[in-house]
Protein backbone atom coordinates (compact mmCIF):
# COMPACT_ATOMS: atom_id res chain seq x y z
CA UNK A 1 0.00 0.00 0.00
CA UNK A 2 1.75 3.76 -1.04
CA UNK A 3 0.88 6.84 1.00
CA UNK A 4 -1.50 8.66 -0.37
CA UNK A 5 -4.30 6.07 -1.30
CA UNK A 6 -7.93 7.07 -0.25
CA UNK A 7 -9.40 5.94 3.08
CA UNK A 8 -12.03 4.25 0.69
CA UNK A 9 -9.09 2.50 -1.64
CA UNK A 10 -7.08 1.38 2.13
CA UNK A 11 -10.59 -0.29 3.56
CA UNK A 12 -11.55 -1.73 0.04
CA UNK A 13 -7.88 -3.57 0.04
CA UNK A 14 -8.00 -4.40 3.46
CA UNK A 15 -11.70 -5.99 3.54
CA UNK A 16 -10.25 -7.78 0.19
CA UNK A 17 -7.89 -9.75 2.90
CA UNK A 18 -10.80 -11.49 4.43
CA UNK A 19 -12.87 -13.96 2.38
CA UNK A 20 -15.77 -13.77 4.58
CA UNK A 21 -16.20 -9.83 4.06
CA UNK A 22 -19.43 -8.56 2.96
CA UNK A 23 -18.33 -5.00 2.46
CA UNK A 24 -20.90 -3.73 5.23
CA UNK A 25 -18.42 -2.77 7.44
CA UNK A 26 -16.51 -0.82 5.19
CA UNK A 27 -19.56 0.70 3.83
CA UNK A 28 -19.63 1.87 7.72
CA UNK A 29 -16.77 3.10 7.91
CA UNK A 30 -16.69 5.24 4.66
CA UNK A 31 -20.37 6.58 6.51
CA UNK A 32 -18.61 7.59 9.51
CA UNK A 33 -15.77 9.25 7.12
CA UNK A 34 -18.32 11.42 5.20
CA UNK A 35 -20.08 12.59 8.70
CA UNK A 36 -16.36 13.22 9.67
CA UNK A 37 -15.96 15.70 6.93
CA UNK A 38 -19.49 17.63 7.49
CA UNK A 39 -18.30 18.06 11.18
CA UNK A 40 -14.98 19.48 9.99
CA UNK A 41 -16.15 21.64 7.34
CA UNK A 42 -18.67 23.15 10.39
CA UNK A 43 -15.93 23.75 12.66
CA UNK A 44 -13.51 25.66 10.04
CA UNK A 45 -16.82 27.84 9.60
CA UNK A 46 -17.29 28.36 13.30
CA UNK A 47 -15.30 31.26 14.18
CA UNK A 48 -16.20 33.07 10.69
CA UNK A 49 -20.00 32.43 11.94
CA UNK A 50 -19.36 34.76 15.32
CA UNK A 51 -17.47 37.49 12.73
CA UNK A 52 -20.59 37.16 10.32
CA UNK A 53 -23.10 38.15 13.43
CA UNK A 54 -24.78 34.45 14.30
CA UNK A 55 -26.31 35.74 17.65
CA UNK A 56 -29.47 33.83 19.61
CA UNK A 57 -29.53 30.02 17.45
CA UNK A 58 -29.77 32.25 14.06
CA UNK A 59 -27.42 33.36 11.65
CA UNK A 60 -27.48 36.49 9.22
CA UNK A 61 -29.78 34.21 7.08
CA UNK A 62 -32.39 33.83 9.56
CA UNK A 63 -31.16 29.71 9.64
CA UNK A 64 -31.81 28.31 13.12
CA UNK A 65 -27.41 27.81 14.12
CA UNK A 66 -27.18 24.83 16.32
CA UNK A 67 -24.56 24.13 18.83
CA UNK A 68 -21.22 22.19 17.14
CA UNK A 69 -21.57 19.32 19.90
CA UNK A 70 -25.31 18.96 18.59
CA UNK A 71 -25.07 19.52 15.54
CA UNK A 72 -22.19 16.98 15.35
CA UNK A 73 -24.19 13.94 17.30
CA UNK A 74 -26.70 14.68 14.84
CA UNK A 75 -24.56 14.52 11.90
CA UNK A 76 -23.22 11.09 12.58
CA UNK A 77 -27.03 9.87 13.32
CA UNK A 78 -28.11 11.62 10.51
CA UNK A 79 -25.63 10.07 7.87
CA UNK A 80 -25.54 7.02 9.40
CA UNK A 81 -28.90 5.57 11.13
CA UNK A 82 -30.08 5.07 7.04
CA UNK A 83 -26.88 2.91 7.03
CA UNK A 84 -28.19 -1.03 6.92
CA UNK A 85 -25.57 -2.41 9.01
CA UNK A 86 -25.84 -0.46 12.74
CA UNK A 87 -29.47 -1.28 14.48
CA UNK A 88 -28.27 1.61 16.77
CA UNK A 89 -26.23 3.88 18.76
CA UNK A 90 -25.01 5.22 22.01
CA UNK A 91 -23.84 8.71 22.35
CA UNK A 92 -22.45 11.27 25.26
CA UNK A 93 -24.76 13.65 23.90
CA UNK A 94 -28.24 11.59 24.69
CA UNK A 95 -29.76 9.63 27.59
CA UNK A 96 -30.72 6.93 25.78
CA UNK A 97 -29.38 4.87 22.84
CA UNK A 98 -30.99 5.87 19.54
CA UNK A 99 -32.64 2.68 18.01
CA UNK A 100 -32.33 2.95 13.87
CA UNK A 101 -36.41 2.70 13.56
CA UNK A 102 -36.54 0.34 10.57
CA UNK A 103 -33.82 -2.58 11.38
CA UNK A 104 -32.69 -4.40 8.49
CA UNK A 105 -31.61 -7.82 8.61
CA UNK A 106 -28.25 -7.18 7.98
CA UNK A 107 -28.35 -5.08 10.68
CA UNK A 108 -25.35 -6.17 12.71
CA UNK A 109 -23.09 -3.48 14.76
CA UNK A 110 -24.07 -0.85 17.23
CA UNK A 111 -22.47 2.19 17.56
CA UNK A 112 -20.71 4.16 20.49
CA UNK A 113 -19.55 7.49 20.41
CA UNK A 114 -18.84 11.03 21.45
CA UNK A 115 -19.01 12.83 18.74
CA UNK A 116 -17.71 16.05 19.74
CA UNK A 117 -15.23 15.64 22.65
CA UNK A 118 -13.28 18.65 24.50
CA UNK A 119 -16.19 20.99 25.31
CA UNK A 120 -14.48 23.70 27.23
CA UNK A 121 -12.18 23.80 24.00
CA UNK A 122 -15.22 24.08 21.34
CA UNK A 123 -16.19 27.82 21.06
CA UNK A 124 -12.52 28.86 21.31
CA UNK A 125 -10.81 27.33 17.90
CA UNK A 126 -8.75 24.12 19.52
CA UNK A 127 -8.59 21.16 18.74
CA UNK A 128 -12.15 18.86 19.39
CA UNK A 129 -12.26 15.12 18.62
CA UNK A 130 -14.97 12.77 17.71
CA UNK A 131 -14.29 9.04 19.46
CA UNK A 132 -16.26 5.91 17.97
CA UNK A 133 -16.06 2.50 18.68
CA UNK A 134 -18.30 -0.43 17.19
CA UNK A 135 -19.13 -3.70 18.82
CA UNK A 136 -20.81 -7.11 16.57
CA UNK A 137 -24.46 -7.03 17.82
CA UNK A 138 -25.61 -9.96 20.72
CA UNK A 139 -29.16 -10.16 20.92
CA UNK A 140 -30.71 -11.67 18.39
CA UNK A 141 -32.76 -9.26 16.42
CA UNK A 142 -35.24 -6.37 16.36
CA UNK A 143 -34.18 -3.11 18.40
CA UNK A 144 -30.61 -3.18 20.77
CA UNK A 145 -30.63 -4.42 24.03
CA UNK A 146 -28.38 -3.36 27.06
CA UNK A 147 -26.13 -6.42 26.43
CA UNK A 148 -25.46 -5.10 22.95
CA UNK A 149 -23.68 -2.34 24.66
CA UNK A 150 -22.21 -3.12 27.46
CA UNK A 151 -19.37 -5.45 26.06
CA UNK A 152 -15.77 -6.00 27.24
CA UNK A 153 -14.16 -3.10 25.35
CA UNK A 154 -12.00 -6.36 24.25
CA UNK A 155 -14.80 -7.45 21.90
CA UNK A 156 -14.98 -4.10 19.77
CA UNK A 157 -14.41 -4.69 15.81
CA UNK A 158 -13.01 -1.56 15.56
CA UNK A 159 -12.35 2.22 16.97
CA UNK A 160 -11.34 4.94 16.17
CA UNK A 161 -11.31 9.29 16.58
CA UNK A 162 -11.06 12.08 14.42
CA UNK A 163 -9.30 15.09 14.92
CA UNK A 164 -9.89 18.34 14.09
CA UNK A 165 -6.75 20.50 14.49
CA UNK A 166 -4.44 21.94 12.40
CA UNK A 167 -5.39 19.81 9.88
CA UNK A 168 -7.98 17.25 10.34
CA UNK A 169 -7.55 13.33 10.68
CA UNK A 170 -9.01 10.02 11.20
CA UNK A 171 -7.23 7.09 13.07
CA UNK A 172 -8.37 3.64 13.26
CA UNK A 173 -7.95 -0.20 13.84
CA UNK A 174 -9.94 -3.30 13.74
CA UNK A 175 -7.39 -5.36 15.38
CA UNK A 176 -4.98 -5.24 12.21
CA UNK A 177 -2.66 -2.33 13.42
CA UNK A 178 -3.67 1.44 13.71
CA UNK A 179 -4.00 3.44 10.35
CA UNK A 180 -4.36 7.02 10.04
CA UNK A 181 -5.64 9.46 7.31
CA UNK A 182 -5.25 12.68 6.39
CA UNK A 183 -8.02 15.42 5.32
CA UNK A 184 -6.96 17.40 2.34
CA UNK A 185 -9.76 19.63 1.87
CA UNK A 186 -9.18 20.51 -1.41
CA UNK A 187 -10.57 17.36 -2.84
CA UNK A 188 -12.50 15.97 -0.06
CA UNK A 189 -10.79 12.72 0.83
CA UNK A 190 -9.24 11.27 3.30
CA UNK A 191 -5.79 9.82 2.67
CA UNK A 192 -3.51 7.35 4.25
CA UNK A 193 -0.85 9.62 5.84
CA UNK A 194 0.45 6.97 8.83
CA UNK A 195 0.33 3.59 7.94
CA UNK A 196 0.81 1.09 10.97
CA UNK A 197 1.35 3.55 13.71
CA UNK A 198 3.45 2.45 16.86
CA UNK A 199 3.89 4.95 19.84
CA UNK A 200 7.12 4.72 21.51
CA UNK A 201 7.63 2.77 24.44
CA UNK A 202 8.42 5.55 26.70
CA UNK A 203 8.05 9.36 26.20
CA UNK A 204 9.05 12.61 27.49
CA UNK A 205 5.92 14.19 27.90
CA UNK A 206 3.41 14.08 30.67
CA UNK A 207 -0.16 15.35 30.31
CA UNK A 208 -2.46 15.57 33.22
CA UNK A 209 -4.86 18.66 34.67
CA UNK A 210 -2.35 19.81 37.59
CA UNK A 211 -4.92 22.26 38.86
CA UNK A 212 -6.33 19.20 40.51
CA UNK A 213 -3.64 18.45 42.54
CA UNK A 214 -4.83 18.77 45.98
CA UNK A 215 -7.57 16.46 45.13
CA UNK A 216 -5.27 13.45 43.79
CA UNK A 217 -4.38 10.58 46.34
CA UNK A 218 -0.90 9.54 47.04
CA UNK A 219 0.26 7.24 44.21
CA UNK A 220 -0.74 10.15 41.76
CA UNK A 221 1.44 12.52 43.59
CA UNK A 222 4.07 10.39 43.55
CA UNK A 223 3.66 9.34 39.97
CA UNK A 224 4.38 13.00 38.79
CA UNK A 225 6.86 14.10 41.00
CA UNK A 226 9.07 11.52 40.14
CA UNK A 227 7.82 12.30 36.05
CA UNK A 228 9.04 15.83 37.24
CA UNK A 229 12.26 14.47 38.63
CA UNK A 230 13.04 12.75 35.25
CA UNK A 231 13.26 14.40 31.65
CA UNK A 232 9.47 15.06 31.09
CA UNK A 233 7.39 17.99 29.89
CA UNK A 234 4.00 18.70 30.62
CA UNK A 235 1.50 19.08 27.65
CA UNK A 236 -2.56 19.45 28.85
CA UNK A 237 -4.73 20.69 25.85
CA UNK A 238 -7.92 19.58 27.37
CA UNK A 239 -8.77 18.18 24.51
CA UNK A 240 -8.61 13.81 24.90
CA UNK A 241 -8.65 13.17 21.25
CA UNK A 242 -5.88 16.08 21.10
CA UNK A 243 -3.42 15.05 24.10
CA UNK A 244 -3.86 11.17 23.10
CA UNK A 245 -2.69 11.64 19.49
CA UNK A 246 -0.27 14.05 20.19
CA UNK A 247 1.15 11.33 22.86
CA UNK A 248 0.30 8.49 19.96
CA UNK A 249 2.96 10.36 17.43
CA UNK A 250 5.69 11.65 20.15
CA UNK A 251 5.34 8.94 22.94
CA UNK A 252 4.17 10.00 26.53
CA UNK A 253 1.28 9.59 29.01
CA UNK A 254 -2.15 11.38 29.74
CA UNK A 255 -4.00 10.43 32.88
CA UNK A 256 -7.38 11.84 33.99
CA UNK A 257 -7.37 9.94 37.55
CA UNK A 258 -10.33 8.81 40.68
CA UNK A 259 -9.88 11.46 42.65
CA UNK A 260 -11.54 12.75 45.86
CA UNK A 261 -14.10 15.17 43.88
CA UNK A 262 -14.27 12.14 40.82
CA UNK A 263 -13.55 8.91 42.64
CA UNK A 264 -14.52 7.29 39.19
CA UNK A 265 -12.49 9.94 37.54
CA UNK A 266 -14.38 12.35 34.35
CA UNK A 267 -13.76 10.31 31.25
CA UNK A 268 -16.80 7.84 29.95
CA UNK A 269 -15.93 4.35 29.71
CA UNK A 270 -17.45 3.37 26.45
CA UNK A 271 -17.05 6.10 24.45
CA UNK A 272 -13.59 7.97 25.55
CA UNK A 273 -11.38 5.46 27.52
CA UNK A 274 -12.15 1.96 25.86
CA UNK A 275 -11.80 2.84 21.88
CA UNK A 276 -8.35 5.27 22.90
CA UNK A 277 -7.32 1.91 25.00
CA UNK A 278 -8.08 -0.11 22.08
CA UNK A 279 -5.95 1.97 19.97
CA UNK A 280 -3.22 2.39 22.19
CA UNK A 281 -3.06 -1.64 22.56
CA UNK A 282 -2.87 -2.10 18.62
CA UNK A 283 -0.05 0.35 18.39
CA UNK A 284 2.06 -1.12 20.87
CA UNK A 285 0.94 0.93 24.26
CA UNK A 286 -1.14 0.77 27.45
CA UNK A 287 -4.44 1.69 28.90
CA UNK A 288 -4.89 1.10 32.40
CA UNK A 289 -7.28 2.51 35.17
CA UNK A 290 -4.41 2.01 37.89
CA UNK A 291 -6.10 -1.49 38.97
CA UNK A 292 -6.04 -3.28 35.63
CA UNK A 293 -6.66 -3.11 31.94
CA UNK A 294 -9.32 -0.31 30.54
CA UNK A 295 -10.29 -3.44 27.98
CA UNK A 296 -11.05 -5.70 30.61
CA UNK A 297 -13.50 -3.80 32.39
CA UNK A 298 -17.50 -4.87 31.75
CA UNK A 299 -19.23 -2.07 31.63
CA UNK A 300 -22.65 -1.60 34.12
CA UNK A 301 -24.35 1.47 32.41
CA UNK A 302 -24.17 3.52 28.95
CA UNK A 303 -22.56 6.30 30.57
CA UNK A 304 -20.21 5.18 33.00
CA UNK A 305 -17.19 6.93 34.25
CA UNK A 306 -13.53 5.40 34.68
CA UNK A 307 -10.09 6.97 35.72
CA UNK A 308 -8.23 6.69 32.84
CA UNK A 309 -3.98 5.92 32.61
CA UNK A 310 -2.71 5.90 28.98
CA UNK A 311 0.02 6.20 26.79
CA UNK A 312 3.48 4.89 26.22
CA UNK A 313 4.08 1.07 28.05
CA UNK A 314 6.59 2.16 30.20
CA UNK A 315 5.04 5.35 31.15
CA UNK A 316 1.82 3.93 31.95
CA UNK A 317 3.81 0.78 34.01
CA UNK A 318 5.78 3.28 35.84
CA UNK A 319 2.36 5.19 36.65
CA UNK A 320 0.76 1.83 37.85
CA UNK A 321 4.04 0.82 39.72
CA UNK A 322 3.54 4.17 41.93
CA UNK A 323 -0.88 3.98 42.48
CA UNK A 324 0.05 0.06 43.62
CA UNK A 325 2.86 1.21 45.69
CA UNK A 326 0.14 3.93 47.58
CA UNK A 327 -3.09 1.90 46.58
CA UNK A 328 -5.69 2.87 50.01
CA UNK A 329 -8.30 0.08 49.50
P1 LIG B 1 -16.38 16.68 27.68
O1 LIG B 1 -16.93 15.34 27.33
O2 LIG B 1 -17.33 17.53 28.49
O3 LIG B 1 -15.85 17.40 26.48
O4 LIG B 1 -15.18 16.41 28.70
C1 LIG B 1 -14.13 15.59 28.27
C2 LIG B 1 -12.87 16.40 28.24
C3 LIG B 1 -11.71 15.67 27.63
O5 LIG B 1 -11.61 15.95 26.26
C4 LIG B 1 -10.54 16.22 28.39
O6 LIG B 1 -9.47 15.31 28.42
C5 LIG B 1 -11.11 16.48 29.74
O7 LIG B 1 -12.50 16.64 29.58
C6 LIG B 1 -10.57 17.70 30.40
O8 LIG B 1 -11.17 17.86 31.64
P2 LIG B 1 -10.65 18.94 32.70
O9 LIG B 1 -11.05 20.27 32.18
O10 LIG B 1 -11.30 18.56 33.99
O11 LIG B 1 -9.13 18.79 32.78
MG1 LIG C 1 -16.57 13.83 25.95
Amino acid sequence: MELGSTLTQFLIEEQWKFKEASGEFTGLLVDIATAAKVISREINKAGLNDILGYQGGQNVHGEQVQKLDLFANDTFIQTLSPAKQLIAIVSEEMEDPYQVSEISPKGKYVLLMDPLDGSSNIDVNISIGSIFSIYRRKSDGGRATMEDFLQSGRLQVCAGYVLYGSSTMLIYTTGYGVHGFTLDPGIGEFLLSHENMRIPEEGKIYSINEAYTSHWDEGTRKYVEEAKKGEKTARYVGSLVADFHRNLLKGGIFLYPADSRNPDGKLRLLYEASPLAYIVEQAGGKATTGKGAILDLIPEKLHQRVPLIIGSKKDVEHAEACLNTHRED
